[in-house]
């Protein structure tokens, strides 16, 4: 999934696509560089960030999803406002993906059952202006987790399908850098919200964050700046997939949709009990020679 923010103050790429044409052109892009779909929003959300009104929001998002649907490019809505994600859909979105996954907006649900889209629901304990101070786990894993389950309670009860939701452990949202490690390894965990038959799809959303920045920070502490990080992020996304991910929402498409690609094959090798077709098994690998 590529990350078109329509926003004059994203944390990662802030003002660089804002306007309808730049967003437009760079969302385009992010499908010409691999991406299989792509989320506009227009409210920053950022730590510490300020809401800003539906109307400006819809003015924002509006011509882009416009733009891109009208080019045949897949497009989901990063919006928490079901009056916005209504309008989103009618101008051909095909998927919500709320980051407060329901709770900003109780209308939102019902919205995204009548509509019968797919809906990605995200960990999330309050507006970006408090976020930070929400950041208190005793078990970030088992905390997120039920926290969710009790979110697809409720957006089931509204009528949403179980089979159309995605989840999403909401990296960075409430989250301290050893917080969002945890749940970055233990996706199967979410996936299953602690032992469910059929697990859910899981979205992650590591790209340009600010726990890559401080891990990649230089020796005098100064954290990694954001589109620096970006092959960190590739990491973050072979890990994830290998793991499981369904999807890895990222600002910048070319190594992570190659390392979506390494995963699956991966995968595969590991579900077939072989590697790829004429590499040698691990235990053929004499102790010294190269593969
Ligand atoms: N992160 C941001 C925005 N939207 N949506 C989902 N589902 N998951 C995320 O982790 C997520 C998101 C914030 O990052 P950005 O402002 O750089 O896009």
């Amino acid at each position: 999934m590529g990350v078109v923010n329509v926003t004059p103050d994203s944390f990662s790429d802030g003002g660089q696509w804002f306007g309808a044409e730049a967003g437009i052109k760079h969302g385009l892009d992010l499908q010409a560089a691999g991406a299989d779909i792509v989320d506009v929003g227009g409210e920053s959300t950022r730590p510490g960030a300020q809401r800003i009104t539906a109307a400006e929001e819809l003015s924002r998002v509006g011509p882009v999803i416009r733009g891109l649907v009208a080019a045949g490019v897949p497009v989901s809505v990063d919006t928490m406002r079901a009056g916005v994600a209504e309008r989103a859909l009618e101008a051909g979105a095909r998927l919500v993906n709320d980051v407060s996954g329901g709770l900003a907006d109780p209308q939102m649900p019902q919205l995204v059952a009548a509509a019968g889209v797919p809906y990605v629901v995200m960990h999330w304990r309050g507006h970006s202006h408090s976020m930070d101070s929400r950041a208190v786990y005793q078990d970030v894993v088992a905390e997120v987790s039920e926290e969710l389950c009790r979110r697809v309670e409720v957006v089931t009860q509204a009528g949403v399908d179980p089979a159309l939701i995605v989840l999403d452990p909401g990296l960075g949202f409430a989250k301290r850098p050893e917080h969002n490690w945890a749940l970055l390894t233990h996706l199967q965990e979410i996936s299953s919200l602690g032992g469910r038959a059929r697990p859910f799809p899981v979205l992650v959303g590591a790209s340009r964050k600010r726990f890559l920045g401080r891990l990649l920070a230089a020796p005098d502490g100064t954290p990694r700046p954001f589109a620096e990080s970006d092959d960190a992020t590739v990491s973050a996304t072979a890990l994830a997939a290998a793991a499981g991910a369904w999807c890895s929402r990222v600002h910048h498409v070319p190594g992570n949709a190659d390392a979506v690609r390494v995963a699956e094959a991966w995968r595969q090798a590991v579900r077939a009990g072989t590697g790829p077709a004429g590499a040698p098994r691990t235990g053929e690998i004499q102790t010294g020679e190269r593969p």
